[in-house]
């Protein structure tokens, strides 16, 4: 758990452990530079009759202060480099079968969710539209086609470790699938405007029953075979 925030997504492991990594080996060279310098100083602080000495650091003694540390900050660059390769191979490279499909559209000052209803379709009749808030089931992998209809927004789910620019004018396609059954915050992470501090939303993640009803009850044909369109469902789902 990274500052008291759960995990809510396969991946959120994955990011935190990276976040971590890079943290123990960077933090653990600081201490060890700040310590080296403030020792210096004091060692080889001012003393009376002590002159002080030129040197180049170019002497074999004084230069393995430099090769040996240099050497290990790369090799620890290296193992950064590697577990940062693989984490970004799995979240963003690669996109596991979807069992649903839902599209995701920023706009200022809210984001728009449509999901794919009953039959499982995406722009089918049965379509259920929301706004700020996500219903989505644990367990399931979705993907999301994530859009903006005026400027760039990011959607951004702290729980899931999501954060994804949305940019006018593209569909970017990423997923994510929820292990833990809650409500949380969906953000936009990209100054978007005036109203960017309050372009905030709720993910909902049902259990699938739960979500299965919920779906039931929203996801309606209409008789002109239009989507629909529910206001209700975000401001009812909210806690
Ligand atoms: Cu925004």
């Amino acid at each position: 758990m990274l500052l008291n925030l759960p995990r809510a997504s396969t991946f959120a492991g994955d990011i935190d452990g990276l976040v971590v990594l890079v943290t123990w080996l960077v933090g653990a060279w600081f201490v060890a530079t700040q310590l080296m310098f403030f020792w210096l100083m004091w060692r080889f602080r001012a003393r009376d009759g002590v002159k002080s000495q030129y040197i180049t650091g170019k002497e074999p003694h004084l230069k393995k202060w430099i090769n040996i540390p240099h050497t290990l900050i790369l090799l620890c660059d290296i193992v950064i480099i590697v577990a940062a390769v693989r984490v970004w191979v799995k979240v963003k490279q690669t996109l596991p079968p979807a069992d649903d499909t839902i599209r995701v559209v920023g706009q200022q000052c809210t984001w728009a969710f449509q999901q794919s209803g009953t039959d499982g379709t995406l722009d089918t009749a049965d379509d259920v539209w929301t706004s700020d808030t996500l219903h989505v089931a644990e367990g399931k992998t979705y993907h999301f086609l994530l859009e903006s209809k005026d400027v760039l927004h990011s959607f951004f789910v702290p729980v899931f470790r999501l954060k994804q620019d949305a940019i006018p004018g593209r569909t970017i396609t990423g997923w994510f699938k929820a292990n833990r059954a809650g409500s949380y915050d969906i953000l936009c992470a990209e100054i978007c405007g005036i109203g960017h501090g309050i372009m905030g939303g709720r993910i909902v993640v049902d259990t699938p029953e739960q979500h299965a009803a919920w779906m039931q009850k929203h996801s309606v044909v209409a008789d002109a075979g239009a989507t629909t369109t529910d206001s209700t469902a975000a401001t009812g789902a909210k806690n």
